[in-house]
Order: structure tokens, then C-alpha cells, then sequence
């Protein structure tokens, strides 16, 4: 991890080189088998009328010949299966789904990229019905180990049930990509929750890198949505970088504070606080209400010294119980006007856009960087130079040079 830094400014410069390769394949093997998928996912199940026309016209009939012999029966079978299940709102499918966008197998990878681009053209047709305004309302909950975040997601699911709300819930614990262990309990913990047949719960997937695991997470908030989940909560514990990253796929992020001394509210970072447009201190109840006021002064005025993140929403510290439900429906009360004054405004819409280019962007560096440590001159010269450079015999500059100039050398120009 240390070395990204170092390697991210280096990537630009081959990405370069990787587009260059990319331009100089002849057109037939440019346009992959994927993309040529891809259109046709969408056309069987959203094209009609005047819209069908543009799009026969756009589509060469060869692709289409190409995207029928390219899926066998049974995988265009089981695609079928799985969105007719997925948009009638079945939680097997739903889940089967997700399992799908998770895998690690090459052509089933390729599969979830066509499974997500039907569902995706149904979400675009169901917001346009909308008015343009996004079906669903993505939640980021984040906090240190233990904050009560579980708990609270428990409670408010249920009110929100209650109300007639479907509430998927989603996790990305950073330690099942490092361990493979659960950090968070996840499942466990929202025991009622996952009784209820509008909820559906799905903890973090158990490996994969952080990129992995947050690029599932975001590939699964589209197919919850598409299952008609309007409310979509994402869990993260406050450890490494797992909380950027859900700040950046949801439409609010909400940071939960335990009334706790100084020493836990330790791993608490600056920045993250910067990015929560609502702070919630947990657990203000019986013996922990005074500790919960003080702490609830104590971020008031640290958030009045932060810049302003929107126009049109000034973020607040309120406090909560989830074992006495007391500030619970009021904390769900402001979410609410978050999203009206921040759908009213515009915002939420561009804050949309903007995380689909972060997605992107992060998606190449992932691939990119893989692309790389796999390209065979890469890998010949890497084990030599890294001992090199670890021995001081030449500098890390020099040997990301060597590397880079490896890479392109040998990738047709
Ligand atoms: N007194 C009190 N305790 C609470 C409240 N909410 C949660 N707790 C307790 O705090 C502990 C942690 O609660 P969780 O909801 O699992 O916390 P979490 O943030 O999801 O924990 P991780 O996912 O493991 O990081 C449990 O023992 C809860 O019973 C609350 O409102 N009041
Ligand atoms: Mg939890």
C-alpha cells in the first residue's frame, strides 16, 4: 500500500501506453465481446417503439449475430432467469445476483457485467418515469468498532419497514479483505431485521481486495435497487480506507459516534468527519446520556470549523438510542430532508455523477495496475529490480522507470 503514492502518478503515464495498445488492435478485436453483450442486454429489455428503431440502426447486425452465438443458451437462460426474478422483487435472485457480480471466475465476471447493464437500463427507465429523481436513497453508515451501528441500523430498518419501505442492507468490512475474518458482526447483530421479508441483508463478501470488495458493493447497490429496494443502507467500520469508499458510492453519509473517552474516539480521522453530512453520537441512554451530550458539544463546535461540503445542507451532531429508540425517528427525519433539500437543489443528482467517474476511475487504476504487475516483461524484471532497490543499489525512481519502460517496450505501439 505504501508504494501507491509512488505508483499511481506512474500509471498515468503508462495508461497512456495501455490506450495506445488498445487503439492499435484492429477494430474487430477493439470492440470486445463484452461491450457487443452489453448493447443487446439492454436491448432485449428496454427498447421500444421509436427508441427500438434508433438503436437498430446504431447496432450492426453483425454484433447482434455475435452476442447470440457469443452467450450459449444456458447462460442467456440463467441471465433471464435471474432478471425476470431480480425486478419481480425475489430476494433468491437478488442474492444470486450479488453472488454473481462477487465471483472471481472470468466468464461469469462477464456475465454480471450483462445481468448489470439490463438492470441498470430498467433503473434508468423506471427514474425517467420519475421525474429524472433517483428511485432509491443511498445511506453510508460508518464509525469506529462498536459505535452501535448494526444496532442502529436494526431499529431504523424496521421503522422503515414499518412504513412501508423496503431497506436492503449492505457491509464492506476492510478486514475480510485482509484476514478474510469478519470485523464486523454484521448478520448477527440485526437479528429482527433479517427476520423481515422487506429487508435483505447481505454481509461484506468474505476475501478480495478493498477495491474488489467496494466495487461489488457498488455493482450490488444497483441490482438492490433494481429489486425495488428504495432504501439502501451500506455499513463500514472506521478502519483504513473502507470508509472513503463508501462515501463515495452513497447519496448521504452519516458518521456514528460512541459516548466514549478520548482514546476511541482516537481512530476517528479528520477527513472523514470533513465527508459526514450528518453526525449521530450512539448509544444516549441511561449512564452514557451525559458522556453523549458532551460529546455531541465537543463535534458541534469541530464542525463548525470545517468547510461547508453543500449549499444546501449544513451538517448537525444529534444524539440517539437505539435500546430506547429515543431521537431515533427524528434522525431519520433529518436523512429525510437531506435528501428533499438536496434533491430540490440538484445536488444529490451531481453528487451522483461525479461517484460514477470516481467508480471509473477507480476501476481503471485496479485493472490498470494489474494489467501491469501481470504484463510478462513486468514480471521478468520485477524480483531483480525490488531487491535492488530494497538493497539501496539504485532508487525507487529509477527501478519504476525501468519497470515502465519494460511495459511499454514490449506492448504494441
Ligand atoms: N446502551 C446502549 N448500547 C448500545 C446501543 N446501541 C448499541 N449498543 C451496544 O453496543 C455494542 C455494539 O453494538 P453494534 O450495534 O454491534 O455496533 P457496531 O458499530 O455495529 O459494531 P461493529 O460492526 O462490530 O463495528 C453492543 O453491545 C450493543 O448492545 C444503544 O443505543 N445504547
Ligand atoms: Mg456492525
Amino acid at each position: 500500500m505504501k508504494l501507491m503514492p509512488y505508483v499511481f502518478p506512474k500509471m498515468r503515464r503508462f495508461g497512456f501506453s495501455l490506450l495506445r495498445h488498445i487503439s492499435s488492435l484492429p477494430s474487430a478485436s477493439r470492440t470486445c465481446c463484452l461491450h457487443r453483450r452489453v448493447f443487446t442486454g439492454s436491448y432485449t429489455s428496454t427498447i421500444t417503439g421509436h427508441g427500438f428503431q434508433q438503436h437498430r440502426r446504431n447496432m450492426s447486425s453483425s454484433a447482434l449475430r455475435q452476442h447470440i452465438q457469443d452467450l450459449s443458451g444456458a447462460e442467456q437462460r440463467l441471465l433471464d432467469k435471474l432478471y425476470e426474478g431480480l425486478i419481480g422483487g425475489q430476494r433468491a435472485s437478488l442474492a444470486e445476483s450479488i453472488t454473481l457480480v462477487e465471483t472471481q471466475h472470468p466468464r461469469k465476471k462477464e456475465l454480471a457485467q450483462v445481468l448489470l447493464q439490463r438492470v441498470l437500463a430498467y433503473r434508468r427507465e423506471q427514474e425517467s418515469r420519475n421525474g429524472g429523481k433517483p428511485v432509491a436513497f443511498r445511506v453510508g453508515l460508518s464509525g469506529p468498532p462498536g459505535a452501535g451501528k448494526s444496532s442502529f441500523i436494526e431499529v431504523v430498518g424496521k421503522m422503515l419497514t414499518g412504513r412501508g419501505h423496503k431497506v436492503s442492507v449492505l457491509a464492506v468490512d476492510p478486514s475480510s479483505c485482509t484476514t478474510g475474518g469478519s470485523l464486523m458482526g454484521d448478520k448477527t447483530r440485526m437479528t429482527e431485521l433479517s427476520r423481515d421479508m422487506d429487508a435483505f441483508i447481505r454481509p461484506s463478501p468474505a476475501s478480495g481486495t478493498l477495491g474488489g470488495v467496494t466495487r461489488t458493493t457498488n455493482e450490488a447497490v444497483v441490482l438492490c435497487e433494481g429489486a425495488g429496494y428504495d432504501i439502501v443502507l451500506v455499513e463500514t467500520v472506521g478502519v483504513g480506507q473502507s470508509e472513503f469508499a463508501v462515501a463515495d458510492m452513497v447519496d448521504m453519509f452519516v458518521l456514528l459516534i460512541p459516548p466514549a473517552g478520548g482514546d476511541e474516539l482516537q481512530g476517528i480521522k479528520r477527513g472523514i468527519i470533513e465527508r459526514a453530512d450528518l453526525v449521530v453520537v450512539t448509544k444516549a441512554d441511561g449512564d452514557l446520556m451525559g458522556p453523549a451530550r458532551r460529546i455531541q458539544a465537543e463535534y458541534t463546535s469541530a464542525l463548525k470549523l470545517l468547510r461547508r461540503q453543500s449549499k444546501s445542507w449544513n451538517p448537525e451532531v444529534v444524539r440517539a438510542s437505539s435500546h430506547t429508540n429515543d431521537g431515533i425517528p427524528e434522525v431519520w427525519a433529518m436523512l429525510e430532508s437531506y435528501r428533499d433539500a438536496m434533491l430540490a437543489s440538484g445536488e444529490l443528482q451531481g453528487r451522483r455523477r461525479a461517484q460514477q467517474k470516481v467508480w471509473m476511475w477507480s476501476l481503471i487504476q485496479d485493472n490498470a495496475l494489474a494489467h501491469f504487475q501481470n504484463h510478462p516483461s513486468v514480471r521478468g524484471a520485477l524480483p531483480q529490480l525490488e531487491q535492488r532497490v530494497t538493497r539501496g543499489e539504485i532508487s525507487p525512481g529509477l527501478a519504476a522507470d525501468l519497470l515502465l519502460k519494460a511495459f511499454t517496450s514490449s506492448s504494441p505501439k
